[in-house]
Formats: structure tokens, C-alpha cells, sequence
């Protein structure tokens, strides 16, 4: 019966690659994304909007997801190297234990930058990407103004066919 819905679900997906995702939104897999490089936020207002869109912080669960979030990312050409860009993971239950916020998950992956985490100040809660670094991960005071990245699963129950 899974192998079924795996099938299905292929078949459907083949046919949504294009327009599937909103304006302003990009697909990957099964997501769609939203970059906000403009309308700066502290993490938690950054989650709120996502929310207010149906959506969350981005949640970074493969390599090849990072590398296309950080693709995406790249395609700004944002001059300011100390700009970041929220996801949702962060430590603020337990320091130095990073979950997903959304979800309570632990990280399958990590993509710190060199020396990150690092606690700087010694409260650096929530998790960005940082243009310093080419855009890999750093830990970062949360109530910081940043960028933020959204993603949402794509819409369900496409006509199969
Ligand atoms: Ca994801
Ligand atoms: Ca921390
Ligand atoms: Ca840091």
C-alpha cells in the first residue's frame, strides 16, 4: 500500500513541477520556499510571518535541500557580508542541544560555519545563514533583525494523471 502511494504520489508530483508553488515562492522537492531579504525581523516575529503564510521557518533536513536553500540564497548578491538569514532551528530549550523548532526534531544534518556554534555572548539561540560564510549555518542572538527563509509543503492531493 505505501509503494502504492509512493507511486502515486510520483506521478502526481511530475505533473505540478511547473506553477506549483506561489509567485514569489521557489520549489524544491516537495516544498516551496520564500526568501525575505528585505523586511528584516527578531526569529520569533521571522516565525510568525511564515506562519501568517501557512508556512515555517525553513527546516533543513538533507544536503541537497541546504545546498538549494544556499543556491537560492546565493542569487541575491547581498553585498553586506554580515547579513543572515533565519531557519528554524534553535537551542534556547537546552543550550547546545539544537532542534528544529516546528517540529522538536533533532538535526540530520549539520552545516555550521568554521567556529560555529559558537554562543557568542553566551546567548545565541537561533540558527541562520550567514553570507560571511557563503551562507552556512551560525548560531546567532535571536533578537537580532535578519532575513528570514520560509518553506511549506507543497499543496496536497494533486489530480493523479
Ligand atoms: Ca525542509
Ligand atoms: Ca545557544
Ligand atoms: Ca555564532
Amino acid at each position: 500500500m505505501l509503494n502504492l502511494v509512493s507511486l502515486l504520489f510520483l506521478c502526481g508530483s511530475a505533473h505540478l513541477a511547473a506553477g506549483a508553488c506561489a509567485t514569489g515562492w521557489v520549489q524544491f522537492e516537495t516544498s516551496c520556499y520564500k526568501i525575505e531579504a528585505r523586511a528584516i525581523k527578531q526569529w520569533t516575529d521571522a516565525k510568525k510571518a511564515c506562519e501568517a503564510e501557512k508556512a515555517q521557518l525553513t527546516i533543513i533536513m538533507t544536503k541537497e535541500e541546504n545546498d538549494f536553500v544556499q543556491r537560492e540564497l546565493r542569487k541575491l548578491q547581498i553585498a553586506d557580508m554580515g547579513m543572515q538569514f533565519w531557519m528554524d532551528g534553535t537551542d534556547i530549550t537546552t543550550e547546545g542541544q539544537w532542534i528544529w523548532e516546528s517540529t522538536g526534531e533533532y538535526f540530520e544534518i549539520y552545516d555550521w560555519s568554521p567556529g560555529e556554534p559558537n554562543q557568542s555572548g553566551g546567548e545565541e539561540d537561533c540558527m541562520s545563514f550567514f553570507r560571511l560564510y557563503d551562507y552556512h549555518w551560525n548560531d546567532e542572538h535571536c533578537n537580532r533583525p535578519e532575513g528570514y527563509v520560509c518553506e511549506k509543503e507543497m499543496a496536497s492531493g494533486p489530480a493523479v494523471g
